[in-house]
C-alpha cells in the first residue's frame, strides 16, 4: 500500500462517519437524503460494514430492521419506506399490502436485492467478543436461515442451484446491459421508441422524480424507467408470488452478480450454523452444493467469461458488464479462472481504465462514462473485487485496486458513481454506501 495513501486514511474515515451521521435516522441510514429517502437492503448491508469498525451497536439496529420487514414466506424486501418523503418509486406504487405475506407494521417494497446480509452479520460478529458474537448470531441466526431458505426454496424452481431474479431492481444493478436485453426481449412495449423523438423525451422529464436531484444524463432513460415501471405493476399484479410470477415472467435472468453474493453468504451461513452447533436443512444443503457447478455453467468458452442467464430460453446474456468480474468474489471458482479475470480486470481495452473498475467495460458499445450502471464506477463493486482478489492471493492487485478506490473518493467526494476515465463525480452525493465501505477499506490500508 502507498504511504502517502496510508496517512491520508485516517482522513477520509473521519469524512466518510461525517456522511454516515448526515443520512443516519436512528435505527437505519438512508442511500442519500433527497433521492433515496428510504432504507434499502444492501445499501443498509454495506453501511452496517462500515459502522462495524467503530459502532458495533449501531452497526447492529442497522441490521436487525432489515431482518424487522422479512415477510412471512422469508423475503426480505429491498426498501423499506418510512412516512412521507417523496421517493420516485413511493409506497403507493409498491403497495405491499396486496400480499398477505407482507409485514403488517411496515410498508415496503414486493421483491428483494442481493443477499448480502450474511456478511454484514459477519462482519459485525467478527468485532465482538466470542460471547457477544454467539449472542449476536443466535439472535439473527432464525430469520437469516428463513431468508436462505426462502432464496433457495422459492426462487431455485429447477433446483439447479441458482437463484432466479424477476425484477432488474433485485439484480441491484438495475439498468446494467444484461438486464436490459433481457428486458428488452420480454418485456418492452414498442411505443416505448415514441421517446427517441427528443421533443417527447424532454415532456417525460417533467414526471420523473430523480432527475430533480441528479442529472438527467446520468439516471437511467425514460424509456427504460418506463419499463422497469411496467414490469413493477406485473409483478404486483401477481402479488408478488414468485411461484405465479414464474408460470408466464416478464424479466426472469439467473443474475451473475446475485448468484455469485449468494455463494458466498451461504459459505458465511454455514460458519454461524457452525458456531451454534446447528445443522442446515437438506434442502438448502443441497442447493448450496449444487451451486459451485451450476455457476461454472454460466462460463462461456469462447469468449471466456462468466455471464448471466435468462431463465425461461436458459441462453446466456452475452453482455459484457462488471458483473462478469463477480465470481471472484464467490470464491468457489478455480484459481486458474480467476486468474483469467485477473487478466481481463487489467485489460487496458476492457476493464483496465484510469479510474477503475467500470460498471461496462469500455469496449462495450453500451459504455457510457456517467450514466448510472452503464459504464461509472461504483464503490461497491470495487469493494466485492478486492475482497475477491485477495481471496485468491493477488494481493498485489487487491492493493492496487484498493489505492484507486481510496484516490478516487478522497480527490472526487462521496458520490454515487465516478466517471472511469477522468474521475468525475456523478449521481448522489453523500452517498452512504460509498461511505461505509470506504470505512472498510480504510481501515486495512491503516
Ligand atoms: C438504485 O436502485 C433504486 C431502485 O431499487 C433506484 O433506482 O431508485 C440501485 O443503484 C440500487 O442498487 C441501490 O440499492 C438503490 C439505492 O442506493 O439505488
Amino acid at each position: 500500500m502507498p504511504k502517502s495513501l496510508i496517512s491520508g486514511s485516517d482522513k477520509l474515515i473521519v469524512r466518510a462517519q461525517r456522511v454516515l451521521k448526515h443520512n443516519d435516522e436512528g435505527s437505519y441510514t438512508v442511500p442519500s437524503k433527497g433521492l433515496y429517502p428510504h432504507q434499502v437492503l444492501w445499501d443498509s448491508c454495506f453501511v452496517a460494514i462500515g459502522r462495524s469498525h467503530y459502532d458495533t451497536d449501531r452497526a447492529k439496529l442497522e441490521v436487525v430492521r432489515l431482518l424487522d420487514s422479512q415477510w412471512s414466506n422469508g423475503m426480505i424486501p429491498h426498501i423499506i419506506f418510512n412516512s412521507g418523503n417523496r421517493y420516485w418509486w413511493d409506497r403507493q406504487i409498491w403497495r405491499s399490502w396486496v400480499s398477505r405475506l407482507s409485514p403488517k407494521k411496515m410498508s415496503t417494497s414486493g421483491v428483494s436485492q442481493p443477499p448480502m446480509l450474511a456478511e454484514a452479520i459477519v462482519r459485525i460478529g467478527q468485532k465482538l467478543s466470542k460471547a457477544d458474537r454467539l449472542a449476536w448470531y443466535r439472535s439473527v441466526y432464525p430469520r437469516l436461515l428463513r431468508y436462505h431458505m426462502w432464496l433457495s426454496g422459492e426462487r431455485d424452481p429447477r433446483r439447479e442451484g441458482l437463484v432466479v431474479q424477476l425484477h432488474p431492481w433485485e439484480t441491484g444493478l438495475d439498468t446494467s446491459p444484461p438486464c436490459m436485453v433481457a428486458l428488452h426481449e420480454k418485456s418492452w412495449p414498442r411505443w416505448l421508441n415514441i421517446f427517441d423523438n427528443p421533443l417527447i423525451d424532454k415532456a417525460g422529464e417533467f414526471i420523473r422524480v430523480d432527475n430533480k436531484f441528479v442529472e438527467k444524463g446520468e439516471r437511467a432513460s425514460n424509456a427504460e424507467a418506463l419499463a422497469l415501471y411496467f414490469l413493477l405493476r406485473k409483478v404486483r399484479r401477481a402479488r408478488y408470488n414468485s411461484t405465479k410470477i414464474l408460470h408466464n415472467p416478464s424479466f426472469a435472468v439467473q443474475d451473475l452478480t446475485y448468484n455469485c453474493i449468494l455463494i458466498k453468504a451461504n459459505s458465511l451461513l454455514i460458519e454461524i450454523a457452525g458456531l451454534l452447533g446447528e445443522k442446515l436443512p437438506n434442502d438448502l444443503l443441497a442447493h448450496i452444493a449444487n451451486s459451485h457447478a451450476a455457476l461454472e455453467s454460466l462460463w462461456d468458452e469462447d469468449s471466456s467469461e462468466y455471464y448471466s442467464r435468462e431463465f425461461t430460453s436458459n441462453r446466456l446474456i452475452k453482455e459484457s458488464s462488471i458483473a462478469s468480474l463477480m465470481p471472484l468474489y464467490a470464491g468457489s471458482i478455480s484459481k486458474q479462472r480467476a486468474a483469467q479475470l485477473v487478466k481481463l480486470l487489467k485489460d487496458r481495452t476492457s476493464f483496465g481504465l484510469d479510474y477503475p473498475v467500470p460498471s461496462v467495460p469500455i469496449d462495450s458499445p453500451w459504455f457510457s462514462s456517467t450514466r448510472y450502471w452503464q459504464g461509472p464506477t461504483w464503490i461497491n463493486t470495487n469493494w466485492f473485487i478486492i475482497n475477491g482478489l485477495r481471496r485468491y492471493g493477488f494481493n498485489a492487485e487487491a492493493d492496487s485496486l484498493t489505492a484507486s478506490t481510496l484516490n478516487l473518493v478522497n480527490q472526487s467526494g462521496f458520490y454515487e458513481y465516478y466517471g472511469p476515465t477522468n474521475g468525475s463525480a456523478h449521481g448522489a452525493n453523500n452517498f452512504s454506501w460509498t461511505a461505509g465501505l470506504i470505512i472498510d477499506l480504510a481501515n486495512k490500508a491503516l
